[in-house]
């Protein structure tokens, strides 16, 4: 059988390395990305780390220990964006690419010496790709037969580094490497191994595993099969996300339409901002309602063409939700977006003679729409299930799709839906008026972008409208 190898990729520095990328007055020199001074430090360029600054350190203690330190601002969109790159290049080499954080990655490079050499010379293809998708950046490669053991190797040549752990040298690199190293083992357990004489990963193995079970359970076991080498997790390539969508349960169930808009308009700020920061736009939009007596019901529509604009897809929601008759009070609403596919860039006119029915009409609907929104009552709602900070996001199949759903479905195509307009109201292409579509996709950067740089409740569109779609 092949040897396996398993490469782990981390930026150098990273946030820090690009804005000394980005500003060229900062190279050189020992910069902090951070907030404020009552900040921590994000990232720290290397010529700050002589200094003792490192990230998570409090920017005033940075400042401290190097008082010449210059602080710039973080730049996350410009992080994602480059992160994008890095991971597409990675995809070059190997379908098999998992990302880690932000700016690391395992790679599965097992079979890849017939199109790439050994591993080593991929590993310094792996860095000159990535320099130069970057423009500039470096980036440290580690490889070993493990995951973990390749993680430890991408750091050990830092930065700029490539290290290759070969399978015959694993056992006397783990015999003396630090027992903290191994990824699980915190201050706290730190402690009670040097209790028992553990300082290395080779010290580990003076006890039998029978022993680290007894003594610390199914971590004890853990921590002896890392120090043994052993780790056999698969690298796991990340799937891109079929659907989008958020949706909360309301503390009190609600018939109050204004209400139900208004956290239709604060789950499609969710979802548009969460698909442009992805750079996803998906076609289909899906309303989900469940009703007092858990009953669920979707209702979808799809679009001429994919967006990710806030105002379309609340807009689209709305309508949705207008054509419904509430059949009872409302427990929880949410909405979704789907059927993902490039966001149109190229010219227009390519698919004018699909929007030109009724295309000035849809303008008109939303401002409609709009009057309704006026009325200001309590949301109370809490955000269901357990989301990440950005709302749901169902990573769905997007084959099935159950009208009696669970808290997450909303990734159903529109066929279960029925037809997608109920009441008929308004031709489907209607809805994107490509004047409009413009206005949107601009407010939608100028929001995100303060967004970025000032946090996620920076601004809040429900304001712009004349109500707060945040709870009171
Ligand atoms: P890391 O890869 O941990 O650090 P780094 O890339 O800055 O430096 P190194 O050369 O040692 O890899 O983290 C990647 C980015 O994640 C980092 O540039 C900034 C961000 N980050 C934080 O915002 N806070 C933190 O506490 C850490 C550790 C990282
Ligand atoms: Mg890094
Ligand atoms: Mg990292």
């Amino acid at each position: 059988m092949a040897q396996r190898w398993i490469m782990h990729i981390d930026m150098d520095a990273f946030f820090a390395s690009v804005e000394q990328m980005d500003d060229p007055s900062l190279r050189g020199k020992p910069v902090a990305v951070g907030g404020s001074h009552r900040g921590v430090v994000s990232a720290a360029s290397y010529e700050a780390r002589r200094f003792g600054v490192r990230s998570a350190l409090p920017m005033s203690t940075a400042l401290r220990l190097c008082p010449q330190l210059i602080v710039v601002p973080g730049r996350m969109r410009r992080y994602a964006e480059l992160s994008h790159r890095i991971m597409d290049a990675l995809r070059e080499f190997s379908p098999l690419v998992e990302p880690a954080s932000v700016d690391e990655a395992y790679l599965d490079a097992t079979g890849l010496e017939r199109l790439f050499g050994p591993v080593e010379n991929m590993g310094m293809a792996v860095k000159a790709r990535v320099l130069d998708v970057t423009g500039g950046l470096t980036c440290s490669v580690g490889a070993a037969p493990v995951k973990f053991l390749a993680k430890i190797a991408s750091d050990v040549n830092k930065p700029n580094g490539l290290f290759i752990l070969y399978p015959e040298d694993v056992a006397e690199f783990l015999r003396t490497l630090p027992v903290g190293r191994i990824p699980g083992v915190g201050k706290r357990s730190l402690d009670a191994l040097e209790q028992l004489g553990v300082r290395s990963a080779g010290d580990v193995l003076r006890y039998s595993r029978e022993f680290w079970e007894r003594r610390f359970g199914k971590g004890g076991v853990h921590l002896h099969e890392r120090a043994s080498g052993v780790d056999p997790r698969e690298v796991e390539p990340y799937s891109e996300p079929k659907s989008e969508s958020a949706e909360n349960t309301f503390a009190e169930d609600t018939a109050d339409r204004a209400l139900l808009r208004r956290w239709l308009l604060a789950q499609a700020e969710r979802v548009g901002a969460s698909l442009r920061r992805q750079r996803l736009a998906g076609r289909t939009i899906t309303l989900k309602v469940k009703y007092a007596d858990f009953r669920s019901i979707s209702r979808s529509h799809s679009l001429p063409e994919p967006t990710a604009s806030t105002e379309t897809i609340f807009d689209e929601a709305c309508r949705l939700l207008d054509a419904l008759t509430l059949a009872d009070k409302v427990r929880l609403i949410g909405v979704g977006v789907s059927n993902f596919g490039p966001a149109h860039h190229g010219p227009r006119q390519l698919t004018l003679p699909l929007e030109i029915p009724g295309r000035g009409k849809g303008g008109k609907e939303s401002g409609q729409d709009r009057k309704g929104r006026e009325t200001t009552g309590r949301g109370k709602g809490r955000d269901a299930g357990a989301r990440g900070a950005d709302g749901a996001r169902s990573v769905g199949t997007s084959a099935e799709h159950d009208e009696q759903d669970g808290p997450d479905g909303l990734d159903g195509p529109e066929e279960l839906a029925g037809p997608g307009r109920q009441s008929g109201q308004a031709a489907p292409a209607a809805s994107i008026p490509p004047p409009d579509e413009k206005r949107r996709k601009k407010l939608d950067a100028a929001l995100d972008a303060l967004r970025d740089r000032h946090g996620r409740e920076a601004v809040v569109r429900g304001r712009l409208f004349g109500f707060d779609s945040r709870k009171k």
